[in-house]
């Protein structure tokens, strides 16, 4: 990992959802740029923004129709680059997302190779013979269907391993790649930093595209989520445009292994600096089924994130650390408790993510613990994924209320509903009509009112952040896992040198008696309290009683000095 990047947390913003500055119901550029002195009291260094490019909005910006112009429901260009500026001047960086497995189909690549017949671009999407039911493999795209979709007029089709209106580009192709390459470089140029990489393990299909007789997960996965020249691809892009420009890189790169990160972020490898794994949010799945609720695996949860952090450091390898963003629910509805201990149960978490080796990653309005909007029918979803889960379970005969329970816990849209920024109507975040329906609870949950408490969560963000720019224990300290197997408290250390950080949680909404490790006793003396989210006592001989979602953060020294 670069060494200008090590201290930094990142603030990803979904800019649709984050501030409406014309009325339009729509948040835009103009939105964040009055959100930056916000921002820039957190204390966050970067911003990673989700797409703005020029698109028809099927899947919220993920079916880009021009990589080089923003779309005019944000703003201008212009504004953009405005953007970039006034967040360097505050030094912010800037992440953009870059999705370049699929491209929109009004994408004007798309349209000369289908519409004007031109050769050389139709060689930059994926199409094989077949189409009208004859499709050339059983492969499945995860928005529903079939991922082959029949090219008008011919005989043929292209593949979409999610909407149909995103096709797949072909990696295969030299001169796709090149402007690919090209395009990046001129995003650098014109000031962005770095890069968050979407569904960047799925560029490299099976070049045979065999039929998936044992799927895991979905039709087809197995071919594509760690394709044969994946390694290749990374390498090239990180000598075109990473490594010349110093651009740091976040590749988003679902059921990647381990082992697979092991291998995309060994610095020595020259791939990516980190990636985004969703294997820690999986401990709510039901046997693997996203939208088959189950009650949180707690010590799985623990086992997973421990084995990242222990697995990464052995290659010099480093984590993204996240409980939430756009895809996710939102984190306090998902494992604290939107109750009566909703703050302290947010700090808890937020305590226990940011003090692991790696990046913190904050989701807009995490940094005051918004919870789930609360919609209850479907009329009140939009995202793709949704709608389509809900049809397609519905039609097979599962009833409508099992289908809505994984919907309401699951949904993508929990993460989507806009910015809570006071308690006036919809929340301050436009002056317009909504573009989705606000939370429920926006009068009581806001950034105002979180902000105006002392004891606030945004203040507890506020001293993990500066936390981790001060103490190198947090940003250096080897991962120490310890009691990794207690049903109710996640303990671990971070060591370096002579000193130790001891963090522990409490997961649940009841008081535990709790012996501090003997292993980290035997070696460490503990000094002082870093932070936590109660009034805190230090442990006496080696004990304490946590109370309901408590979290400390102690700081010792070695015992020989
Ligand atoms: O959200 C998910 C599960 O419901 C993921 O499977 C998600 O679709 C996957 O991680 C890929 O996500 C990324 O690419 C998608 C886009 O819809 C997501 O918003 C994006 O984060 C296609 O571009």
């Amino acid at each position: 990992m670069k060494d200008a990047w090590k201290r930094t947390t990142v603030y990803q913003i979904y800019p649709k959802s984050f501030f409406d500055s014309n009325g339009d119901g729509y948040g835009d550029i103009k939105g964040i740029m009055k959100k930056l002195d916000y921002l820039e009291e957190l204390g966050i260094g970067a911003i990673w923004l989700t797409p703005m490019y020029y698109s028809p909005q099927v899947d919220n910006g993920y079916d880009i129709s021009d990589y080089n112009e923003i779309d005019p429901m944000f703003g201008t260009k212009e504004e953009l680059l405005e953007l970039f500026t006034e967040s360097h001047r505050r030094d912010i960086r800037i992440i953009m997302d870059i999705v370049v497995n699929h491209t929109s189909t009004e994408h004007k690549w798309f349209k000369k190779a289908f519409m004007e017949h031109d050769e050389k671009y139709r060689n930059f999407y994926i199409v094989k013979e077949g189409g009208n039911g004859d499709v050339p493999n059983n492969w499945k795209s995860f928005f529903g269907g079939s991922a082959w979709e029949n090219i008008e007029g011919e005989n043929s089709c292209y593949l979409h391993l999610f909407a149909k209106e995103q096709a797949d580009l072909n990696w295969e192709c030299e001169q796709l790649r090149k402007e690919v390459i090209m395009m990046m470089q001129e995003w650098i140029k014109l000031g962005v930093d770095g890069f968050r990489l979407d569904v960047i393990n799925l560029i490299s299909k099976d070049p045979d595209f065999p039929n998936d007789l044992n799927p895991y997960g979905i039709e087809g996965k197995q071919y594509y989520i760690r394709g044969p020249r994946i390694h290749e691809y990374l390498q090239e892009l990180n000598r075109e445009v990473f490594s010349p420009y110093e651009a740091l890189t976040v590749g988003e790169t679902m059921s990647a292994s381990i082992e697979d990160a092991m291998l995309y972020t060994d610095p020595s490898r020259k791939e990516l600096d980190m990636i985004f794994s969703m294997d820690h949010l999986e401990v709510d799945y039901k046997n693997g089924d996203r939208w088959t609720v189950q009650e949180t695996d707690f010590v799985k949860l623990k086992h997973i994130l421990s084995s990242w952090q222990l697995k990464l450091e052995e290659v010099n390898g480093w984590n993204s650390l996240f409980w939430s963003n756009h895809d996710q629910p939102r984190a306090v509805s998902r494992f604290g408790n939107k109750g009566d201990y909703r703050i302290v149960s947010a700090k808890m978490l937020a305590t226990m993510m940011h003090m692991l080796k790696g990046t913190p990653y904050i989701y807009q309005g995490e940094e005051f613990g918004m919870l789930d909007p609360g919609y209850e029918t479907i009329e009140e979803y939009q995202d793709i994924e949704s709608l389509h889960v809900y049809r397609e379970r519905t039609e097979s005969g599962i009833p409508q209320d099992i289908v809505m329970k994984g919907i309401r816990r699951q949904s993508r849209d929990n993460a989507r509903s806009p910015m809570q920024w006071n308690g006036e109507e919809y929340a301050g975040f436009t002056k317009g009509t909504p573009w989705m329906i606000m939370g429920k609870r926006y009068q009581e949950i806001n950034a105002e009112t979180d902000r105006k408490d002392p004891n606030g969560i945004f203040h507890h963000y506020q001293k993990l952040i500066e936390l981790r720019k001060e103490e190198d224990l947090v940003s250096e300290g080897s991962y120490w896992p310890l009691d990794d197997d207690h049903p109710y408290v996640w303990c671990y250390a971070r060591v370096k040198d002579k000193e130790a950080l001891l963090i522990i949680g409490n997961f649940y909404q009841s008081s535990v008696e709790y012996h501090l490790p003997d292993e980290f006793c035997e070696c460490y003396d503990i000094e002082e309290v870093l932070l936590s989210n109660y009034e805190n006592t230090m442990p006496v001989d080696g004990a304490l009683v946590l109370r309901e979602y408590e979290c400390i953060i102690y700081k010792g020294k070695h015992k020989e000095g």
